[in-house]
């Protein structure tokens, strides 16, 4: 069906994206910012971090559980990250379509020009990140950028959006 302006569904999103250290590493950095910037995002906030092995496990917090969890600290803290706030209609789900399937290894097969069959190696390596969910991205955007609390305070340490 024809949608109005105004309707709920073009309603601006935000997502949290990571190019992770071998994104870095391999440099593919401008390559996926030229990528988010053609499909129609918008890079409202960046910085570049060192996460250290508290931020990293506070990041990944859902995933302590897993056998893989050792692995993916020491891989995400093994040299610096560039986290960013994407925004557009749809901004969540988009960003995970462009990204791919989580094992870069697969996706290379299955889906040729995502971005981690073109940058990653392997189910860890696998250059970027995206929120999953709304909820999540608005969890891991706190989780990285400055918010102010009902007293006006900071209660985070990175740049406010
Ligand atoms: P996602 O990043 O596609 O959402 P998740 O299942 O949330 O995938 O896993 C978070 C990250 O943990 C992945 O991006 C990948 O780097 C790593 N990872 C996931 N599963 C495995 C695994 O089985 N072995 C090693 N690393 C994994």
């Amino acid at each position: 069906p024809l949608r109005c302006s105004g309707d709920a569904t073009l309603t601006k999103e935000r997502t949290l994206a990571m190019i992770k250290p071998d994104g870095l590493v391999g440099n593919h950095t401008n390559f996926i910012q030229n990528t988010i910037l053609a499909s129609g995002f918008t890079i409202l906030n960046q910085i570049t971090l060192q996460l250290d092995q508290d931020t990293a496990k506070g990041f990944y917090a859902e995933h302590s559980s897993r056998t893989f969890f050792p692995n993916l600290i020491n891989y995400i803290t093994s040299g610096p990250v560039l986290i960013m706030v994407l925004e557009k209609v749809n901004a969540v789900s988009d960003w995970r379509s462009l990204i791919g399937p989580t094992d870069a290894s697969k996706a290379k097969v299955t889906h040729p020009h995502s971005i981690r069959a073109m940058c990653g190696v392997n189910l860890e390596r696998n250059c970027v990140h995206g929120s999953d969910s709304i909820k999540s991205a608005a969890r891991e955007i706190s989780f990285f950028f400055k918010k102010t609390n009902s007293a006006g305070e900071n209660v985070s340490e990175h740049d406010e959006l």
